[in-house]
């Protein structure tokens, strides 16, 4: 691939366990309630799908952070600093990370993501684009502990974390995590975090239910990648999409329900479903400013700044560990 063969381009396969997918869906399907994690929802035909989402009249986050980024960037890059180390996490689509880079200058770009082939393609095009930027690509999990490679651990750091995909994570994961970036950026290091603000829950509700089908392709293509990667059966005629806020929990839940009776295969692994039984597939977090601020405060990092669009749809703060 040409991208490999730049200079400023470095790819580091941390090889995030193939056996993790096998294992969690079986794990997660004979809990009760049944569930699959979200970040398997990326294969490349749902990032596809996913980046579709992102065009949806319905879905405001994406395009209410980037605008967030393009007003504010400079503020933004006066908090992070030039001249760094930046991480990104789960970076599947390049664009937010293009509109920051136009107004800070890093010296090094690191993004962080579990799908190996979009990262390698994303972070190869930023770096044949920005030749005076060294990229450091990394595919693992960062949902675990990371062990970073030793080339991106001196500098001042900080981080890139859009897309409120913090919403992903229950609070005491989303605790956790937010430590693991604190001890990855240290003391002086700064994180850029985007987070989905609450409202209307009619609003939200269209959002993840959208006129096209889009969200519910994306839901439903989890069940392909089951199909096809550990050789099982779901068919896919006979579950259906829903997602619902959940306003006591503060989240959006997506899940995939049963429409009839059924049973299942996954590699020799027998699973019977009954009509109405739901697989719950992903939380989305929403927070208000203040809400977000306490979590961080659990993780022991400081809000220093917050930025918001006039409708307070999305938000973006900059944290420091204190
Ligand atoms: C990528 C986790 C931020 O929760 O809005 C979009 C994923 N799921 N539509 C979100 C998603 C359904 C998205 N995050």
């Amino acid at each position: 691939m040409m991208e490999t063969a730049l200079p400023n381009f470095h790819f580091h396969d941390l090889h995030p366990e193939p056996e993790d997918f096998h294992s969690d869906v079986i794990a997660g399907l004979r809990q009760t309630p049944r569930q699959l994690s979200p970040k398997f929802f990326y294969d490349e035909r749902g990032s596809q799908l996913f980046d579709a989402i992102t065009r949806l009249p319905e879905y405001y986050p994406t395009r209410t952070e980037i605008d967030l980024l393009q007003r504010h960037g400079e503020d933004m890059a006066d908090m992070l600093g030039n001249d760094g180390l930046l991480f990104e996490l789960g970076s599947g689509s390049d664009t937010k990370i293009r509109v920051l880079l136009d107004a800070l200058q890093p010296q090094t770009y690191a993004p962080i993501d579990i799908s190996r082939e979009p990262l390698r393609l994303s972070a190869g095009a930023i770096a044949g684009d920005h030749p005076e930027l060294e990229v450091h690509a990394i595919c693992t999990d960062y949902s675990k502990p990371l062990a970073l490679p030793g080339v991106v651990a001196a500098k001042r750091r900080s981080a890139f974390f859009p897309g409120s995909s913090i919403g992903n994570f229950d609070p005491g994961q989303a605790c956790d995590l937010l430590r693991r970036i604190a001890n990855i950026i240290g003391p002086e290091g700064r994180l850029l975090i985007g987070v989905d603000l609450k409202k209307a829950p009619s609003r939200l509700h269209a959002a993840y239910n959208d006129s096209e089908g889009v969200t519910a392709q994306f839901n439903l293509n989890l069940l392909t990648r089951i199909n096809r990667e550990l050789d099982a059966d779901f068919d896919l005629a006979a579950f259906r999409h829903e997602a619902f806020y959940n306003a006591q929990l503060g989240r959006i839940e997506m899940h995939l329900v049963a429409t009839a009776p059924q049973r299942v295969r996954i590699d020799g692994c027998c699973f019977e479903f009954q009509a109405g039984e739901s697989i719950h597939t992903e939380n989305s977090y929403k927070f208000s400013v203040e809400e977000f601020q306490t979590l961080a405060a659990q993780a022991g990092m400081a809000s220093l700044r917050v930025w918001q669009d006039d409708d307070a749809l999305f938000s973006v703060h900059c944290l420091q560990p204190v």
